[in-house]
């Protein structure tokens, strides 16, 4: 007995610190405990709610084992059987009313924010709507109001509420921004499902697929950059601007045969690939490439993610749905040409 505790007591500072380090775990920008905005702060409300409920539910049953354990434990020398006690009808009564009230304090703020949340807010006028749509491995971002389309980034005011429209081209994904709000799916069957939320503060915030959906589900983020209301209408006008030609005479050809059949720039291209408006001044390249020069290693991070990208986009996302630029005839040169101008092409906003 004595030496377990020995042993349990040079464990337990160990014990301590490993959980110390896997709080840790995880990143920062993808937690629900930093929300940020009034849906966020609503679900985590519920969250502690919940928690403290159970919280308190734990050490009194806890508490109670305990005590009837060692109260009522057999002693040396005890033979004979102890007194059995069956049905108390005073206890039976405190032990069914008690859960039942604790499960309706859970249940009556639950059921009315959730409903809250789920509203659809697409007929409000002072919303600004956003119809996501998923695709295997990306996320695109269509402002109705304004005829834009983007992807990887979605761009809004702070303060304002954004009024969902979710749907998907492929199969079911989830879409998630855990400091902002709760995940919602994109249903294969049709289903267009709604709901919204607001950033007070700005700042980017990371959002990611929540229902894997295949090899490059765990590639599948996506942004949300929450910027000023004169930010965003700068952004949307620089958005409807007419796309800025590639010089080159040959390479603006190339470009338009062979990557504006799917992708489009400013008024050009087409749409089953993400938009590639101002690729040049949005987070990422194909939403995994990060574009921010964190170590200070890159002179230009958005150009070599693009190269990246372009030479062998199956080796940055598995399984993802554009053919290699090579596969389709380009030529180094011709990449290294196209990477250059889309990472140029920048929105003033
Ligand atoms: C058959 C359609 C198709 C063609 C042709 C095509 N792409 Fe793509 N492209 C895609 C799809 C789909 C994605 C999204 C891949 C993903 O993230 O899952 C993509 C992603 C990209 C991205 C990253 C986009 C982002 O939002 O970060 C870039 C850059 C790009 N393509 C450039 C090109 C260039 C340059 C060409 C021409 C050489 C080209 N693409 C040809 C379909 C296509
Ligand atoms: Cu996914």
């Amino acid at each position: 007995m004595m030496k377990r505790w020995q042993v349990m007591k040079r464990l337990l500072p160990m014990l301590a610190i490993f959980t110390l380090l896997l709080a840790g775990c995880g990143r920062e920008d993808l937690s629900v405990l930093k929300p940020q905005g009034p849906v966020a702060q609503g679900q985590f409300d519920l969250i502690k709610l919940s928690i403290s409920i159970m919280l308190v539910v734990l050490v009194i049953v806890f508490a109670l084992a305990a005590f009837v354990l060692i109260k009522f434990r057999r002693r040396p020398g005890q033979t004979e059987m102890p007194e059995q006690v069956e049905g108390n009808f005073k206890l039976e009564v405190i032990w069914t009313v008690i859960p039942l009230v604790l499960v309706l304090v859970l249940a009556v703020p639950t059921v009315k924010e959730v409903f809250a949340f789920g509203e659809d807010h697409s007929n409000d006028d002072n919303a600004i709507k956003v119809k996501v749509t998923s695709h295997q491995y990306w996320w695109e971002f269509e402002y109705p109001q304004y005829d834009i389309t983007t992807a990887q980034d979605l761009i809004i005011p702070t303060n304002r509420d954004i009024a969902f429209e979710l749907k998907t081209m492929d199969v079911i994904h989830s879409f998630w921004v855990p400091s902002l709000s709760g995940k919602l799916d994109t249903n294969p069957d049709g289903t267009i499902n709604k709901f919204s939320f607001s950033a007070p503060n700005e700042g980017v915030y990371l959002g990611k697929c929540a229902e894997l959906c295949g090899p490059s589900h765990g590639f599948m983020e996506f942004k949300v950059k929450s910027v000023s209301q004169e930010s965003f209408d700068q952004w949307v006008t620089a958005m409807k601007e007419p796309m800025v030609p590639i010089e080159d005479v040959a390479l603006a050809e190339t470009f338009k045969n062979q990557c504006l059949t799917c992708h489009a720039v400013g008024d050009q291209g087409g749409s089953s690939g993400p938009n590639l408006t101002g690729i040049g001044s949005r987070e990422t390249v194909a939403s995994i490439l990060l574009n921010s020069d964190v170590a200070g290693e890159y002179t230009n991070p958005v150009e070599d993610n693009l190269k990246e990208w372009l030479i062998d986009p199956q080796s940055v996302k598995p399984g993802n749905k554009m053919p290699a630029p090579k596969d389709l005839g380009l030529t180094d040169d011709e990449i290294n040409g196209i990477a250059e101008y889309l990472a140029n092409y920048k929105l003033d906003y």
